[in-house]
């Protein structure tokens, strides 16, 4: 797969898709970022690329003409169609089946605006779809295309180490992740590990891992849990899950 970013901060792109997993996919050659500064792309000496807003009122507004033509350069940078997001918190939240969909296109343009955005026209005429991450307001679009690169990045067949883990992630489950221990066994401060991932019982394991993970759903985000079909199983885990939230006793190992 390959990601064009069009931002006023190409190294901040780079840098950022140089490390972890990302950078590792891009080393092996199953994605590649390239970032484009709309700046190269004036005429004027001062390589302008904001202008006061119409209307009036403070703050600026990123002008058409460079980012029209770093656009056309990023779509003629290769044959196939390019995909281009703009990441704004105008736009739809990201979700994980949002980002599944990403993963699979040849390419992806995520468009970067800084200021108060850009002008609409620019909008209407070459974006394809407008994203957000979340529902707060940064300073510019860089941090939420890193997120972007990250989500996408990490499902490029053989980006992950262990492909086995990612079929496991919260939101592929539909549910948010179970607890993780490591060694040692009692830390500095005298906190034990549960003793059922101890046993060496592989079926206990992945029954008590699945109760917490549906337990920790349950209590932080029941509206996940709403939308997820449970199994005579895991309805039996959850009931047994709530009766020891509820009520912990002490002979309970897995309260
Ligand atoms: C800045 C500003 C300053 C004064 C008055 C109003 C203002 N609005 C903005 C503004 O929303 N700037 C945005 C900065 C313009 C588009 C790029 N920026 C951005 C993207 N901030 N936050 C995001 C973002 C993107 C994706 N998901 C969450 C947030």
């Amino acid at each position: 797969m390959r990601i064009d970013v069009i931002s006023l901060f190409p190294d901040f792109i780079q840098t950022a898709a140089a490390v972890g997993v990302v950078g590792r996919a891009q080393q092996r050659g199953l994605m590649q970022v390239t970032a484009w500064n709309p700046r190269d792309f004036t005429h004027d000496n001062y390589r302008r690329v904001d202008e006061r807003t119409f209307g009036g009122g403070p703050g600026m507004v990123m002008s058409t003409q460079p980012l029209r033509e770093c656009l056309a350069a990023v779509r003629g940078a290769s044959a196939e169609r390019t995909h281009v997001v703009y990441l704004s918190p105008q736009g739809a939240r990201l979700t994980q089946a949002r980002v599944r969909e990403l993963a699979v296109l040849p390419r992806l343009t995520l468009l970067c605006g800084r200021y108060e955005g850009i002008d609409e026209r620019l909008l209407e005429q070459e974006v394809d779809e407008e994203l957000s991450i979340g529902d707060y307001v940064l300073s510019g679009g860089e941090l939420a295309a890193t997120v972007v690169i990250d989500a996408v990045g990490r499902l490029q067949a053989g980006a992950l180490n262990d492909e086995a883990s990612a079929l496991e992630d919260s939101f592929e489950t539909g549910l948010l992740d179970c607890p993780h221990y490591t060694r040692p066994e009692v830390d500095a401060q005298g906190s034990t590990v549960p003793a059922i991932l101890l046993s060496g019982d592989h079926g206990a394991i992945a029954r008590w891992r699945r109760q917490q993970a549906l337990g920790r759903t349950w209590l932080r985000r029941p509206d996940l849990l709403a939308r997820v079909s449970l199994s005579a199983e895991d309805r039996r885990l959850l009931d047994a899950f709530r009766r020891h939230y509820l009520a912990p006793s002490k002979d309970d190992p897995t309260a």
